[in-house]
């Protein structure tokens, strides 16, 4: 039994099922979990939200809510107020909504994604998109300030968009892991944060890290964009 956390997929399937053989993954006994931004930018965004929504169905897929996910909810809610920034091919949500608008499952995919959390803490690690909201005037995140809405760098807007220098460690010794902020490869960015999204919408790079061995897992594919 093995649980991994799957960098920033951006809708390549194709991708995500290599990665998934390469380490042999087992959904009978292997636990998958995201640091989000599942969507948009790739074309096989309904078949990675298909895919991992029967897994989270049958026990085996926990979600985690990236910037990408919270912009498409946030749409949908208010075309006019988001259409411009968001479904243009800078942020690549266009492709996202044309293809959930052709699938019938799309309101059951949506109402999931709507209830994806903005932190994972687990017993060792937490996973959060952009970076743990800090404590105001230290050098430490905090995963209970997520669910505060405040000034940019404590609130859950840094939970979503954080950028360096803005990430911190959690103050309670667990290791962060974050997607958001791409690297060549997985790695520990500095103590007590790890940085997992490898740009594979850009690169064709998808990054698991198994939590048992905190070993890193690539595999290189072409990706498919819209
Ligand atoms: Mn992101």
């Amino acid at each position: 039994m093995a649980s991994y956390v799957l960098g920033d997929l951006h809708g390549q399937a194709r991708i995500l099922e290599s990665l998934l053989k390469s380490v042999r993954f087992d959904p009978k006994v292997d636990i998958l979990y995201s640091v989000g931004d599942v969507i948009d930018r790739g074309t096989e965004t309904v078949e990675a939200l298909e895919f991992l929504y029967e897994g989270a169905r049958s026990g085996w897929f926990f979600p985690l809510l990236g910037n990408h996910e919270e912009l498409l909810i946030a749409y949908l809610k208010d075309p006019k107020r988001h259409g411009t920034g968001y479904l243009d091919s800078g942020f690549g949500g266009g492709v996202t909504v044309d293809a959930l608008e052709k699938s019938p499952k799309s309101d059951e995919l949506l109402k999931w994604i709507a209830s994806w959390p903005l932190v994972l803490p687990l017993d060792s690690l937490i996973l959060v998109h952009g970076a743990l909201p800090r404590i105001r005037q230290s050098i430490w995140g905090d995963p209970d300030l997520c669910s505060k809405r405040v000034e940019s760098s404590t609130g859950f807007h840094s939970c979503l968009w954080a950028r360096p220098p803005e990430i911190y460690p959690s103050y309670d010794q667990r290791t962060v892991i974050s997607g958001h902020n791409i690297v060549p490869e997985g790695q520990t960015y500095r103590p007590g944060i790890i940085l997992i999204d490898t740009g594979c919408y850009r690169t064709g790079r998808l990054t698991l890290y198994r939590m048992e061995d905190r070993s890193f897992h690539s595999v290189q594919g072409k990706p498919r964009c819209g």
